[in-house]
């Protein structure tokens, strides 16, 4: 195993550095298996490069100063073992005093530091593997005072990134769909990347932030990524190999036709005998290529992607029949809920895109098979900057759901605006859907407490990694990836902690004037990224003001009048979308009290999501004080500012950081900051043509 960069690789949140406090100590690691052996491997990597050393487990039971005069700054085992040294095996009886076996689960493990040494034990090989990786996270401080035990274990069980990149070039979409991060890790032209190593490298990242499942294709499956399932399935195994031993089980996207398309089937009907069979066996074949196959993902009926509707079929026969397929192999079909009519006429006031999830699959509650996850976007419309959460989320106790996150930043800047999303996510993460005291959404995804007690789906986010040198595009969206990691694996982490952290690891301790100023400046810049983002584009949560097709930069209008149903309804007289059920689309009432009297209320909503729920004159007075028209100017004349405060900031790192990453930086910010401007310009000046209303401060408008 090969866990060095290729070189012209930015290292992201793994450089050497972050490897110094464990590579000078001695280290044991105990167990067997292949996630032990990366363990191992990074350890000895490690020690290689700061003078430490890794010792195989010792043949009879030592301590710090045992008779042979071992001493161990570190062990690493699993459990149970059978020699361990006496400070370890004290921590082991300790741990099953307090907890008995099974408390760390698959890929939990236990952290303790005594006078003699710290100690992480883990039950499974992938709770050993995290274990390490929180050592680095942690640095000097693991090998600090004492520190008393600890259990960590993941939140969701699923982590999981859904890459939408295609094998072929795709004439409009490329070779990844909302892809701004180069070409794909994977694919290319449409061949296998011929060497794998940044896959191995990228594994370890994720490995490294707790994400344990990527699936390796668009959900919109085109004729040549169809054929990943049967033909190609070499290509897919050669990915899951150099995925695993970072702990990350490989995932298909699969299109709903495949048995008419590649099994020659009249017809892909989940009821018909030949089709049911079809799938079985198509299946049976993928695990014996890759036995620990994920399972699918499928986007049906959506955006042109066949689905069982053509069969007069519903959504759970059509989830089931390849939730049957995977069963016997403990496979998943993550089946996605992004289902709408996307050629609705834009005159049909009745039509809303925001009720179509819970009007398809509400009803189907309680009938889809156990290996069935529902992937639910976290929004009812489209990862846009601001939306509530879905009311799938809160309508479906019998159903075993996920919900999905967008990384990649289709409509939050596309890898050239520097928008940190955690705490967005962290937000939807701690909503409470029934209310105060209430299960949150981390709850629902992550099983167990919620109202219908159906085991989570976990977190799924689309990537935002490519074959850039620094990953994603703009090298601070890395930590956007990173931190969709770190919430997947615990929800109730604070998003400015784990921007911290990823700023710890990835810069901080290599730079020369100690890790104080970087620190800082990243964080002035990063903190509030996300609502300066949303200040200078679609105000109110209204969303999809941007240029129809690539979606960058503004054009308020551009959705208006297509058949998408995404519509904002500004006239002269106001702005906002009413979906009350009082004298709108009825969509406040698919959420549970409070929220849907919350939402109806033109009073009790909050100022953010009001254009998403109500339409309302220009001077109406927001909870703010402030008037919408009045709201919309400030807060784009603001979020300018805001931009042109970070490329000032940024400018004064110079020298501070890796050049190549100041350059680049540099540069999408002066790209931010034209782009603010023009969404400033465009928005204020429809604003002010539709509504005639001045503002207040006699600021330019063009
Ligand atoms: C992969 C949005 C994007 C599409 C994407 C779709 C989805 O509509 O613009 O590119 O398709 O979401 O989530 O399936």
């Amino acid at each position: 195993m090969n866990t060095a960069q290729p070189n012209d690789v930015h290292a992201a949140w793994l450089p050497p550095e972050a490897f110094r406090a464990l590579g000078s100590r001695h280290i044991l690691v105990c167990g067997e298996g292949t996630l032990v052996d990366t363990v191992r491997h990074e350890a000895a990597q490690a020690c290689a490069r700061y003078g430490g050393r890794v010792d195989l487990p010792p043949p009879r039971p030592v301590d710090a100063r045992s008779a042979s005069g071992t001493s161990y700054d570190l062990v690493l085992a699993l459990i149970p073992a059978g020699l361990l040294p006496i400070t370890a095996a004290a921590v082991e009886v300790g741990y099953r005093r307090r907890h008995g076996p099974g408390a760390l689960d698959e890929e939990g493990f236990l952290l303790a530091r005594h006078a003699e040494g710290t100690v992480v034990l883990a039950e499974a090989p992938a709770g050993l593997l995290y274990g390490l990786f929180h050592l680095v996270r942690l640095g000097e401080s693991a090998f600090g005072l004492t520190r008393p035990m600890e259990l960590h274990r993941p939140a969701m069980r699923r982590r999981m990134l859904d890459h939408w990149d295609n094998v072929d070039v795709h004439p409009v979409m490329g070779q990844v769909e909302r892809g701004y991060a180069g070409g794909s890790l994977f694919w290319r032209d449409g061949a296998r990347q011929a060497d794998l190593t940044r896959v191995g490298a990228y594994g370890r990242l994720l490995a490294a932030c707790g994400v344990n499942a990527v699936a390796v294709n668009n959900v919109n499956v085109h004729t040549t990524e169809m054929r990943l399932l049967t033909h190609r399935l070499g290509d897919v195994a050669a990915i899951a190999d150099v995925l695993r031993p970072y702990g990350i089980r490989v995932h298909l996207s699969v299109s709903f036709a495949a048995p008419v398309a590649l099994g020659g089937l009249p017809t892909a009907d989940p009821l018909d005998g030949g089709v049911r069979a079809w799938w079985a066996d198509t299946t049976r074949q993928v695990y014996e290529r890759v036995p620990d196959f994920g399972g699918y993902v499928v986007k049906a009926d959506s955006e042109g992607q066949p689905g069982p509707f053509a069969y007069g079929r519903s959504h759970a026969d059509g989830a089931n029949v390849l939730a049957d397929a995977l069963a016997p192999f403990g496979g998943v079909v993550h089946w996605r809920a992004f289902v709408y009519h996307h050629r609705q006429d834009w005159r049909d006031r009745s039509t809303d895109r925001a009720r179509a999830a819970c009007d398809h699959f509400a009803p189907l509650d309680g009938q889809f098979r156990d290996n069935v996850i529902l992937q639910v976007k976290h929004g009812p419309m489209d990862f846009q900057p601001r939306e509530p959460i879905s009311p799938v989320i809160a309508a479906m106790p019998g159903t075993r759901l996920a919900v999905e996150f967008q990384v990649t930043q289709e409509y939050t800047g596309q890898q050239r605006h520097v928008c940190y999303l955690a705490p967005w996510w962290s937000e939807v993460l701690r909503f409470t859907p029934w209310g105060d005291g209430g299960p949150t959404v981390a709850d629902v995804a992550a099983g167990g407490s919620t109202a219908g007690e159906a085991a989570g789906g976990g977190l799924v986010a689309v990537s935002n990694v490519g074959d850039d040198p620094f990953w994603t595009g703009h090298p601070l969206a890395q930590a956007n990836l990173y931190a969709f990691g770190r919430l997947a694996w615990d929800p109730r982490l604070d998003p400015v902690a784990v921007l911290d952290e990823w700023i710890q690891l990835t810069f901080a301790r290599s730079t020369p004037g100690g890790p104080g100023p970087i620190r800082r400046a990243l964080h002035e810049i990063m903190d509030d990224s996300w609502h300066t983002y949303e200040r200078y584009t679609a105000p109110l949560g209204v969303g999809f003001m941007v240029r129809p097709g690539h979606h960058y930069g503004p054009d308020v209008d551009g959705y208006e009048y297509t058949p998408w149903g995404t519509y904002h309804f500004a006239d002269r007289d106001g702005v906002g979308v009413d979906r009350t059920r009082a004298s709108g689309t009825g969509f406040t009432g698919q959420y549970p009290p409070p929220w849907r009297d919350v939402y109806e209320s033109v009073e009790r909503c909050p100022d953010e999501l009001l254009l998403f729920f109500h339409h309302v004159p220009y001077g109406h007075v927001l909870r703010s004080g402030s008037t919408v028209i009045q709201h919309i100017y400030d807060t784009h004349f603001a979020g300018v500012e805001q931009v042109a405060a970070m490329r000032r900031r940024w400018e004064r790192l110079a020298g501070m950081v890796d050049p190549g990453v100041h350059a680049r930086v540099r540069e999408l910010l002066d790209e931010q900051l034209r782009c603010a401007q023009e969404w400033r310009d465009q928005i204020n000046a429809y604003f002010f043509r539709k509504s005639g209303v001045p503002d207040a401060y006699g600021r330019p408008i063009p």
